[in-house]
């Protein structure tokens, strides 16, 4: 365990979502992530996993707490098993110049039908 303080934002929209200030489509939630909708699809399927506490990316993720992320990674095949054959793409955008908006890291599940390369 890290021992950073503030483990939630107020300021951050997906610590918004994931304490249901904001409304989302859920997918998948459990203890520790909160799957929702992207509101801007670029996929047939396309679901963000996040974690409910407070990261900027998944580097930062990464550092503190590895098994978190795996676990991400675990929801993303579940949600690809349940909406489509098990294939999906799995996206972290890290930094502005990368296309990161949302600076509560997330990760992109682009699923439901064949995707180009
Ligand atoms: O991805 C941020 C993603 O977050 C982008 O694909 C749009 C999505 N988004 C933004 N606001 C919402 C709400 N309110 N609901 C669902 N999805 C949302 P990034 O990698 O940071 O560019």
């Amino acid at each position: 365990m890290d021992e950073r303080k503030t483990m939630t934002d107020p300021d951050c929209l997906f610590c918004k979502i994931v304490n249901c200030d904001i409304p989302s489509e859920k997918v998948y939630e459990d203890a520790s992530v909160y799957a929702f909708r992207d509101i801007n699809p670029k996929a047939k399927v396309h679901v963000l996993v996040v974690p409910r506490e407070h990261y900027r990316n998944v580097d930062e993720l990464a550092r503190a707490d590895a098994q978190l992320l795996a676990h991400i990674v675990e929801v993303a095949q579940r949600i690809a098993d349940q909406e489509y054959d098990g294939s999906y793409r799995l996206v972290f955008n890290t930094g502005e110049k990368a296309g990161q908006t949302v600076f509560h890291v997330h990760a992109h599940v682009l699923t439901g039908e064949p995707l180009d390369e």
